[in-house]
């Protein structure tokens, strides 16, 4: 029996094969099982003034959750961008949901706009800042807001 010659179309199909397998199999993966929110993701802003950027669907680089701000006695000015191509919100909310600071509901920064928000919670806890459009908290527009005596 003589032995078959190797073939690199043919090894080269298989892998392709196999890649474009593993891909799929990756994206399946990805949609099935999202990847967790990174609330906080390892930053933390401080201080009287911090930048805040907002887009689809989250803030800062995160492309979901963002980084946690610690305000001290809850008190910061966010200089807040609308970086993404949608309007977005800007709230604190308690761990239970309920409103405790920054915009209203319907008062949205369109695409591109930036506003000087100003926090003033005067109370002490680990809270959320979110955007409050209908669904972008549920996409990823959710992260730590802290009102700590010292940060
Ligand atoms: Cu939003």
């Amino acid at each position: 029996m003589t032995k078959k010659p190797f073939r690199i179309d043919v090894a080269a199909g298989i892998v392709a094969g196999l890649v474009g397998l593993a891909w799929i199999g990756l994206i399946w993966t990805n949609l099935v099982f999202p990847p967790a929110l990174q609330l906080g993701g390892g930053a933390i802003l401080t201080g009287a003034n911090v930048q805040l950027s907002e887009h689809e669907w989250g803030f800062n680089q995160f492309a979901k959750g963002g980084p946690t701000i610690c305000a001290v006695n809850g008190t910061v000015t966010i200089t807040l961008k609308n970086t993404g191509i949608n309007f977005h919100g800007f709230q604190i909310i308690s761990t239970a949901g309920a409103f405790l600071g920054g915009l209203n509901k319907t008062d949205l920064l369109t695409p591109g706009e930036v506003r000087q928000v100003k926090i003033n919670l005067q109370q002490l806890g680990d809270f959320y800042y979110i955007c409050p459009v209908s669904g972008h908290r549920q996409k990823g527009m959710i992260a730590p807001f802290l009102c700590h005596a010292s940060c």
